[in-house]
């Protein structure tokens, strides 16, 4: 029976999946110090949570793919892996439209402020004090302007629609096939949007590309959502914006240092604040293990993956 090293969390999914194919261990810390001889020498799969290094694939010398659990694997170092001939897979399309539903809550619930109109029913101000404030700001007549429109982007754009806003994007390159208008820079964007929800992958070209003078582009009506990285957006910047009030107001689920929030975003009552659930339910959770799970039954059993990663597409030929 072949050995797969689960690291980090042991997902219960995949437990119940690959203990009828695989002799399973454990390494819940991703330090390649803590791998033992045993693991070194049976190993040849892996699953993680975005976090694999080049020392641990070194110390794991018959490691033939790490199947990550999650669309974005800026954690694992694919270049390095199809370099060593290893194969990477990740769980793309099972949570797009989990994380587009949750996109649109949150965009929402920054807008009309409902979190914070629960906490006042909550604390009984509703009794005491009469109505809850009216929301300085609303979805109608905005203009929406997506930077990404890929799986998960064009499942939020599609939500969109029936909700009558215009909408824009901003993706490296024109999608033809999509009727909504493209603006060729993210600057370009920020000034024709008044709305921008950014779901883009963690790359060296998307790093704190929206900055202070994104957000002033934006501009004082401006509304950011951001529910693909938080290396996207420059949390110094978007805090100084907001106290400078150069836009209305946040919405994010990801953050530069999770789960570390900075203090300063939580103290912005137009500011929305979610600990990375856009794709957190039990069923698109679920999927995703048994996504991890299907990649290692299938690359293990010299069969090819079902959904390898660009960089080690070419292992396959
Ligand atoms: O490759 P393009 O031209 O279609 O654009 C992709 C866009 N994108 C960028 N747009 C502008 N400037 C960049 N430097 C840049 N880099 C990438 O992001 C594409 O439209 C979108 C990514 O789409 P997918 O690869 O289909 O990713 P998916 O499944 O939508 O997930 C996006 C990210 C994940 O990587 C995780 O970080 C997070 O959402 O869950």
């Amino acid at each position: 029976m072949k050995t797969v090293l689960m690291v980090g969390r042991a997902h219960p999914r995949f437990r119940e999946r690959l203990a009828p194919h695989f002799r399973l261990l454990e390494l819940p810390s991703a330090r390649p110090e803590d791998v033992t001889p045993e693991m070194a020498e049976t190993v040849t799969g892996a699953t993680t949570f975005n976090d694999f290094k080049p020392p641990l694939f070194d110390a794991l010398p018959n490691l033939k793919i790490v199947a990550n659990f999650g669309v974005g694997y800026d954690g694992v170092d694919a270049a390095y892996a199809a370099g060593k001939g290893v194969m990477v897979s990740n769980t793309p399309e099972v949570l797009d439209e989990e994380v587009a539903d949750t996109t649109i809550g949150l965009l929402i619930n920054t807008i009309r402020l409902l979190p914070q109109a629960e906490n006042y029913l909550r604390a009984g101000r509703w009794v005491k004090e009469g109505a809850f404030r009216l929301s300085p700001l609303s979805l109608r007549g905005r203009h929406v302007g997506l930077y990404g429109l890929g799986r998960i982007g064009q499942q939020i754009a599609r939500r969109l629609e029936p909700f009558n806003v215009k909408i824009s994007y901003h993706t490296r390159s024109p999608k033809p096939d999509l009727s909504y208008d493209y603006l060729p820079t993210l600057e370009a964007l920020a000034e024709t949007v008044d709305t921008l929800i950014a779901i883009v992958p963690k790359t060296p070209d998307t790093h704190r590309t929206i900055n202070r003078s994104i957000l002033r582009a934006l501009g004082p009506n401006g509304v950011l959502i951001n529910v693909g990285r938080g290396w996207t957006v420059s949390e110094p910047d978007l805090v100084e914006a907001l106290r400078a009030k150069e836009i209305a107001g946040a919405g994010l689920d990801v953050f530069d240092d999770e789960p570390n929030v900075p203090a300063e975003l939580m103290e912005f009552d137009n500011v929305s604040l979610l600990p990375h659930v856009a794709s957190a339910s039990m069923i698109t959770r679920n999927a995703m293990a048994d996504l991890v799970a299907d990649n290692l039954i299938a690359f293990l059993g010299n069969q090819a993956p079902v959904t390898p990663v660009p960089e080690c597409r070419g292992l396959l030929d």
